[in-house]
């Protein structure tokens, strides 16, 4: 509940208003059978027209008026819940992109959506509801309940039956369903991951013709979601019309009971059909309290799925520490890692230094770690033990914005947005001029075949950039980091489809305007990292040499071995 507190703050004033309203409506409700039992009794018993006339004026009066604050009302109570809805939302966003990747992965991006949207409507929903008739359907029966003993305290014995009976259906429904909705919402969450997976793979489920299969995955979460959401609906569908029912019975008794006591003169026909009239307004209001009891019941799970993304504690950051290194650049320092927390390591005891101007290379084969070691640089994540710095400064002390700031990133899986290719480029630096975003895409090699398209750099690319090939993504996504300008500059795999002679250009382009910066340039091929300043070679999370092309090539065993496989024999007698 403690997330809700702000937002209780800021709509509980216009919350009351749109409760006042509703309380007008519900005493107009009230009166209305009173009216009509005088209107009877007074009015059409003694033939008295006048009677009847001023009454009925009454009536209409006191009708017009529950409709005027039932219409102001409502317009308050949609502005509130629609705004609280969409505040809630933004808020929940905002924290699922503080998540670090871990706690991202804990959830699950399709349940974070589904919280994101069906969640969110539930509470949204509910708040709504509230605003309706949280305060009226009591007061109504109460109210009610009151008048009816008011009027004619000798049949009130019904209403102690009926009432009994009502409670407990009531509570029977709320204890029974609440579980329930728990499962149907942990079944949307299944069928979006279902749909999520479908629409990110869609080129492999085609290439691989797992169409019929993945349709059938989709099915049986379907079913899954629709059997639960059926069986939560059918066991509420008892609890509706065993009310009804019973109040119904109420009135049956009362109608039995009233024609006795008319007979015996105790009673006025009037009264007895305002009674009636009472027991069916008891009637609608304890439906209305079940109906809103079902929709806390869902809110109430939803809340507290929305709670747990809210109530993911951001790591506070580490006080800047007394800095054990002043180096200029980028240092690692023991640092081990492992993505579960717990298990094994995909980096153990990494150490290494990188100063500016520097180009590093770093070549293992698939698997060693190598964008691990970036992604904690990136902070993506947090190294399990040792430390990394930047220029002296422990980049867990570090702003994250300040941090990603002095790092240009290009990903090994290049990820391109929906939008033109300039707006992409310029998520590099948001305020850059055209001169610039082409001199960026120059050095990425990019320039070229983006000038060829016909709308050049307005070329609308689609979601994740499908409409370029491989290596025309890898340059759009150099191109974007290149226009950052910042110190560090971290090409994952990033020339991986690019053929050689355009990888060659790329790097002399780089090596030119790159000057004083530190590029941490990782490759699978040895032709990639080769004229590097500094080689580390990565096997098993492990360091397993470090040095120059030269000094690797003689005395490091992991490193001839990469040569040995990708260059054939002409290398070893020349190298
Ligand atoms: C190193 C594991 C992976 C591998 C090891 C990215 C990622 C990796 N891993 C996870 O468990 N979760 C993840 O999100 O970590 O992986 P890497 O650092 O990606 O290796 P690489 O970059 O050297 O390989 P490649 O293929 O990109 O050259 O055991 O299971
Ligand atoms: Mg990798």
């Amino acid at each position: 509940m403690r997330h809700y507190k702000k937002y209780i703050k800021k709509y509980g004033f216009l919350f009351s208003v749109a409760i006042v309203f509703l309380m007008i409506e519900a005493i107009c409700d009230l009166l209305l059978p009173t009216i009509l039992a005088s209107i009877i009794d007074n009015g059409v018993a003694n033939s008295d027209l006048e009677y009847v006339l001023n009454m009925g004026g009454m009536m209409l009066l006191v009708t017009g008026i529950g409709a005027l604050g039932a219409i102001i009302r409502n317009i308050i109570s949609s502005n509130l819940s629609q705004k609280l809805g969409a505040e809630l939302r933004s808020d929940l966003y905002r924290k699922i992109q503080s998540l670090r990747l871990e706690e991202m992965n804990q959830f699950e991006a399709s349940s974070l959506v589904t919280r994101l949207t069906n969640d969110v409507n539930q509470v949204q929903m509910f708040v709504n509801g509230l605003m309706r008739i949280m305060v009226k359907a009591p007061l109504v029966c109460l109210g009610s309940i009151f008048m009816a003993v008011r009027l004619n305290a000798s049949i009130s014995w019904v209403l102690l039956l009926v009432i009994p009976i009502v409670a407990l259906i009531i509570v029977l429904n709320v204890k029974i369903s609440l579980p329930f909705f728990m499962r149907v919402q942990k079944a949307t969450d299944r069928l979006n991951g279902v749909v999520r997976e479908f629409l990110s793979g869609i080129r492999v489920i085609r290439a691989f013709n797992r169409g019929r299969f993945e349709q059938s995955r989709f099915d049986e979460k379907n079913e899954q979601l629709s059997g639960t959401s059926m069986k939560a609906m059918r066991i509420m569908s008892i609890f509706s019309p065993g009310i009804s029912l019973t109040v119904n019975f109420g009135i049956v008794l009362v109608l039995l009971a009233g024609g006795w006591n008319i007979n015996d003169g105790q009673m006025q026909v009037g009264e007895v059909v305002a009674y009636v009239n009472y027991m069916t307004q008891i009637l609608i209001s304890l439906m209305m309290i079940t109906m809103i009891f079902n929709m806390f019941v869902r809110a109430r799970v939803s809340a507290g799925r929305i709670g747990e993304v809210l109530g993911t504690n951001n790591p506070l950051e580490v006080k800047a520490e007394e800095a054990s290194i002043r180096q200029e650049g980028v240092v690692f320092e023991h640092v081990y890692f492992s993505y579960h927390g717990t298990g094994e390591y995909v980096l153990k005891d990494v150490s290494l230094s990188a100063k500016p101007g520097e180009t590093i290379g770093i070549i293992g084969s698939t698997g060693a770690g190598k964008s691990s070691l970036v992604n904690l640089l990136l902070r993506l994540y947090e190294p399990s033990e040792g430390s990394i710095y930047i220029n002296g400064e422990n980049i867990r002390a570090m702003d994250s914005k300040r941090l990603r700031e002095q790092i240009a990133y290009v990903p090994q899986k290049s990820t391109l947005f929906t939008g033109t290719i300039k707006e992409n480029i310029l998520w590099g630096k948001a305020d850059a001029d055209m001169d610039e975003i082409q001199h960026a895409a120059s050095i990425a090699q990019a320039n070229v075949f983006i000038t060829r398209l016909p709308e050049g750099y307005d070329t609308q690319l689609g979601q994740g950039g499908v409409n370029l090939s491989g290596g025309q993504k890898q340059r759009v996504s150099i191109a974007r980091a290149l226009l950052r300008d910042a110190p560090i500059l971290i090409l994952d795999d990033s020339t991986s489809a690019l053929d050689a002679v355009t990888e060659q250009r790329l790097k002399e382009a780089l090596s030119e305007d790159g000057k004083g910066k530190i590029i941490f340039l990782i490759a699978q091929r040895i032709t990639s990292v080769m004229d590097a300043d500094h080689i580390i070679v990565m096997e098993n999370g492990k360091i397993a040499g470090a040095g120059k092309h030269e000094e690797l090539a003689k005395g490091n065993s992991v490193y001839k071995e990469i040569i040995l496989s990708q260059l054939g024999t002409e290398m070893e007698t020349s190298g």
